[in-house]
């Protein structure tokens, strides 16, 4: 079959996708169900139909754009990822993967190669944990990770519910419609840059996710007592914020002390009220993300924080409350998967590492629900989540033509 990429195509569809954002370029923001992420989903599925796709979304906004196979009975094969981006962020993290899936459908096409099985692109909603607090929303809720009602109560830092985002930007139905049957997919692939350096430092051009680690993150809410910054006087201070600088180092200090690289904890929100020059602060609102590809070493480093927690809000006389979001398991990918991966990379004469995914995914999720992989591609000094992540024309294509191949194959 000679399968060739429309590089310069992709590229102009990802530049264009870019622009729906609400950060200059070239950082990209685009949150779940803004107006920047809805007239992206416009313009995406108008791609979908000028390819030919059946598309459909559910309702939490999920969408899926299905080539109907000779066989449409058989479970589909699934490929696809996010378009949510954080807050000044790149244009590559998600994209590539439904970008790239649905140039690998079209390439596949013009190719006049026939699926047997439908071949089905999916972009999920919400991967970034970024509005509602938990990340992989929408693939949580296909694979039953996430309950219906459990979802029902999340709500965005104005106090709006899921519920009543989705329905304003016209996702409509019971959030218990959205789980699939166990088996509605025989595989899934998703194409995504590592949001890593190890392949752009030894020159690989692909990676084969083995495994995806396992992600949890929390609040933690210190209260202690507010007061003027000139008058409260130091022996009689409790303040809120020292003790929650001393929980974040406390939390680096988990992660280091497990020895292993894998390893990893991070601060990365801190509510500080009430926020002021002048004001001793009585509260801070910690959100912090721990992961590890041992959910045991991970769980540890968990234990570690909660005891540091008590220690240092005794001795602060502040208190420190402890509200898990989430605590996944880890992954591993189907080893048939990875087999097809790796057997279309070494017929087409590519290199390729298999790796585990430190990042984690809506594959992560997914994998619950039918056998899963992933393909990588290098990224810029492993730069992810900053306005110059980047990877190149050559690289992105390159993990298309690997896709539409490896997808051919698993819809035979
Ligand atoms: O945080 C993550 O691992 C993903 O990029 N949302
Ligand atoms: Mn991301
Ligand atoms: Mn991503």
């Amino acid at each position: 079959m000679n399968l060739t990429i429309d590089t310069a195509r992709l590229t102009r569809e990802l530049e264009t996708l870019a622009t729906f954002s609400d950060a200059p370029q070239p950082a990209v923001t685009r949150i779940v169900f803004s107006e920047q992420d809805l007239r992206a989903r416009v313009w995406l599925k108008q791609l979908y139909v000028e390819a030919g796709l059946d598309v459909r979304e559910d309702a939490v906004g999920n969408t899926f754009a299905r080539w109907r196979g000779t066989d449409p009975e058989l479970p589909a094969v699934g490929t696809g990822s996010h378009t949510d981006a954080i807050p000044h962020s790149g244009r590559y993290d998600g994209t590539v993967g439904v970008l790239g899936g649905l140039e690998a459908i079209r390439a596949l096409k013009r190719a006049g190669f026939q699926p047997r099985r439908s071949i089905e692109l999916l972009m999920f909603t919400s991967e970034e944990p970024t509005r509602f607090g938990i990340g992989c929303l929408g693939s949580r809720l296909l694979s039953g990770s996430l309950t219906a009602s459990a979802a029902d109560c999340l709500k965005d830092s104005d106090g709006r519910t899921l519920d009543e985002v989705r329905a304003a930007a016209g996702f409509h139905g019971s959030l218990d419609s959205v789980r699939l049957d166990p088996g509605c997919y025989s595989a899934f692939v998703e194409l995504h840059i590592e949001q890593g350096p190890l392949l752009e430092r030894r020159n690989v051009p692909l990676g084969i996710v083995t495994a995806i680690a396992a992600p949890a993150s929390l609040w933690v809410t210190i209260e202690g007592e507010g007061g003027h910054a000139g008058a409260v006087l130091m022996p009689d201070r409790r303040d809120a914020f020292l003790a929650a600088a001393e929980i974040a180092l406390a939390l680096e200090a988990a992660a280091l002390s497990t020895g292993a690289i894998d390893s990893v904890a991070t601060t990365g929100l801190c509510e500080v009220f009430p926020g002021v020059i002048n004001g001793v602060p009585s509260r801070v609102r910690l959100g912090m993300d721990v992961r590890d590809i041992d959910p045991e070493r991970r769980d540890g480093m968990l234990g570690k924080l909660k005891l540091a927690c008590g220690d240092i809000s005794r001795r602060r006389r502040v208190t420190a409350r402890i509200e898990m979001i989430n605590q996944d398991a880890p992954t591993t990918c189907a080893p048939a998967i990875v087999d097809v991966l790796a057997a279309t990379c070494e017929k087409r004469g590519f290199a390729f590492d298999k790796m585990v995914s430190r990042a984690y995914h809506d594959s992560l999720f997914i994998s619950r629900i039918c056998p899963t992989s992933m393909l990588f591609i290098p990224c810029r000094s492993g730069f992810s989540h900053r306005p110059d992540e980047y990877s190149t024309p050559e690289a992105i294509s390159q993990g298309t033509l690997v896709l539409a191949d490896a997808l051919a194959q698993l819809a035979c």
